[in-house]
């Protein structure tokens, strides 16, 4: 049965390059919605540029232009990268645009007439001299802990202490240098515990979030929400709040409006303007976010909340993705690895990235490592060798040895037959499930077969004899091979383009069924070939890592650390004494009145998680825990703290502050596993 469906994914801010760590999601999200219209269903793709708040108000400064200049050269540039990426929108909008400012005062409006609206005073430092509140970043001064003097208004970087602003000895304003002073403001708030009931339904309905996502939120509501503030003072770059003059929405509250904003964008353009409110307001279909994992407490609190309370369609799912590593490690200037979609598009074609990251992607929050020698030879042996080889040597062979005419398939291709149509079954659901890894093992599972059939058959030695038999068996392949593009065809749009054509088919597949077609067969002709996609070296990829070097500000001179003395010997009976074991994090969030600690619920293999205190505040958001496998030390006596029971210890490393690791094991590791 044909559904609708509304795609989004999470909208970039207008504050920086599109890089390969955005494009794990805008290529996860542009596969699915390719994958969901060849199953014939409707799919809706929008996204905007994030264009308001502080930190894009004051790059636009720096930068000498208006924060509306500003926005709009990332905005072209975001659309050129995505345009060359194969990754088309129904509509690329911005969060600054008339339609967005007309939803959130539709929202704000709800909101106030609801009386789900309070009003609460804040104090905060201001510059007299600016005539405006300072963030924290805008405020300089001495640590209150340890003394240091010139830090930033949030941590400190000698001690890694965090702080309020207001906090700093002697602060002065980074914008002016004069003495800001406490001022008080009122703001506005959304009582978000009067939602809790409604986001706990929300929250279990079937299907919504995947299940670690539905632990994680369930584990932020088994405690009160807190208020959330949707207010700025001027001067701010966003919507000004209609009814309070020199007060802004907050960037978080108006962000997630532009994807309706977007919708109604692209209504008016397709020229079916009622279909904004039928998604948004009458449900004509299923709203599905994408995002990354470090934005889940604003997509599955604040938004369903907000929407809820507007009177409007919440989401019915939203599809949480990992975080992409590069070799093992975050993506990182100065190692070259922080690498900008435009520097990539420099040296290789965009379909090896394509191809690469959805071949990683899954449905679960894991994250996605591109190893650069895994790339190299995957794309090598799985989409050069694999795939575009079994396309190269059947169709020269049609076309050189045999004018180009398909056979027959004859009555023992069947079992070939049924694998393949059973392939392509099967990846299809891969496909809707957001399994597009295993989506595209399916479609290169059928090319292995072709190219078995294809050495085993020999068509080159058949031939003399047995020229039909020979055009019989390139038949066959050539139709496997089809059925393998048809499959990839979500992931690697650009691909099954160029292939179309030579195998005399016309423009390009827009149905899965055509894969199961199997109708390559005489009186048809294969179309001129040509060369499909060529091997790659690491040369290309080291060079993509040089030039995104080159990009990069020079490294600060790191100080010399002195590495600790080592504890005095033991032996190994006493070191077997500590049971170190694998844990799996379940859940994570703060503790209120620890500013260190994260209470963390470990899967070890046992009947029940355990709870575990662990002082890693500073260095992890919460949500990016979940799902790592960790080292922890089992068999500790329990601790009470002032906040529960600690059992057990997870093991890391570091100075402390931002940096803090975690001691890590890869996901296929069985949680309760001894290390040794
Ligand atoms: O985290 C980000 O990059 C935000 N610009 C995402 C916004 S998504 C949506 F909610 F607006
Ligand atoms: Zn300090």
């Amino acid at each position: 049965m044909p559904e609708s469906y509304l795609v989004t994914a999470g909208l970039p801010y207008a504050n920086g390059s599109i890089h390969i760590g955005h494009l794990v999601e805008y290529l996860m999200a542009d596969t699915y919605v390719r994958a969901l219209r060849m199953s014939g269903h409707e799919a809706v793709f929008v996204c905007a540029d994030d264009t308001h708040g502080t930190p894009i108000e004051i790059n636009a400064r720096k930068a000498g232009k208006t924060p509306q200049e500003f926005v709009a050269l990332y905005a072209e540039e975001h659309i050129r990268d995505f345009h060359r990426f194969s990754i088309e929108f129904d509509s690329f909008s911005s969060t600054n645009s008339e339609e967005n400012r007309r939803w959130v005062h539709e929202i704000y409006a709800r909101l106030r007439d609801g009386g789900h609206l309070i009003e609460r005073d804040l104090e905060q430092l201001y510059d007299t001299e600016a005539k405006r509140f300072l963030p924290d970043r805008f405020v300089k001064g001495t640590c209150p802990k340890c003394g240091t003097e010139d830090q930033y208004g949030d941590v400190c970087e000698s001690c890694k202490t965090t702080y309020e602003p207001k906090d700093l000895i002697n602060p002065r304003s980074v914008l002016t240098d004069s003495t800001p002073v406490l001022k008080t403001s009122t703001h506005l708030f959304v009582p978000l515990k009067t939602y809790q009931d409604f986001l706990r339904d929300w929250t279990h309905t079937e299907s919504r979030l995947q299940p670690e996502v539905r632990k994680f939120v369930e584990a932020w509501l088994q405690e009160d929400l807190k208020d959330w503030c949707i207010s700025r003072d001027a001067p701010y770059f966003g919507f000004e709040i209609p009814d309070r003059p020199g007060k802004f929405f907050y960037v978080w509250l108006d962000a997630p409006v532009g994807y309706i904003a977007s919708t109604e964008q692209w209504a008016k353009t397709a020229g079916t303007p009622k279909a904004v409110d039928q998604f948004w307001r009458e449900g004509r279909g299923k709203i599905i976010h994408i995002i990354g994992k470090d934005i889940i407490y604003f997509h599955t609190l604040f938004w369903p909340a907000t929407l809820h309370a507007a009177g409007l369609r919440v989401p019915d799912r939203i599809q949480v993705h990992g975080m992409l590593t590069v070799d093992g490690v975050k993506m990182s200037k100065t190692r070259g690895t922080f690498i900008n979609a435009s520097t990539y598009l420099e040296h290789l074609d965009p379909m090896y990235l394509r191809f690469f990251l959805t071949s990683k992607t899954g449905a679960s929050l894991t994250d996605i490592d591109l190893g650069v020698d895994e790339f190299v030879h995957r794309v090598n042996a799985e989409l050069v060798n694999n795939l575009a080889n079994l396309l190269s040597r059947s169709l020269s062979f049609l076309n050189t040895k045999l004018d180009g005419i398909y056979g027959h398939l004859e009555a023992d291709t069947e079992p070939y037959i049924l694998q393949a149509k059973e392939a392509l079954r099967l990846g299809e659901a891969q496909y809707a499930g957001f399994d597009l890894s295993g989506a595209v093992r399916s479609a290169l599972d059928i090319a292995t077969l072709g190219n078995k059939l294809f050495q085993d058959g020999a068509p080159w030695k058949v031939l003399k004899e047995d020229p039909e038999k020979a055009r019989n068996l390139v038949t066959l392949c050539l139709n496997l091979a089809r059925a393998a593009v048809v499959m990839i065809a979500p992931a690697l749009p650009t691909l099954a383009e160029k292939v179309y054509p030579m195998l005399g088919l016309s423009l390009r597949p827009t149905r899965f069924e055509e894969g199961a077609a199997f109708d390559l067969v005489a009186p048809r002709r294969a179309g001129a070939h040509d060369r499909i996609i060529d091997r790659i070296t690491r040369k290309e990829f080291d060079q993509i890592v040089e030039a995104t070097k080159a990009l990069a500000p020079p490294a600060p001179e790191a100080s010399p650390s002195p590495v600790e003395p080592l504890a005095p010997e033991i032996d190994i009976e006493t070191f077997s004494k500590v049971d170190l074991r694998v844990g799996r994090v379940l859940s994570a969030s703060t503790v209120e009145g620890a500013t260190k600690l994260l209470r963390l619920e470990v899967d070890l293999g046992e009947d029940k998680p355990r709870q575990i205190f662990a002082g890693i505040r500073s260095a992890y958001p919460p949500e990016a825990l979940i799902g790592k496998n960790v080292l922890v030390a089992a068999n500790l006596k329990p601790r009470q703290m002032k906040f529960g029971l600690s059992e057990g210890m997870v093991l890391a490393a570091g100075p402390g502050g931002k940096d803090i690791w975690l001691a890590e094991f890869p996901e296929e590791v069985t949680p309760g596993n001894r290390v040794h």
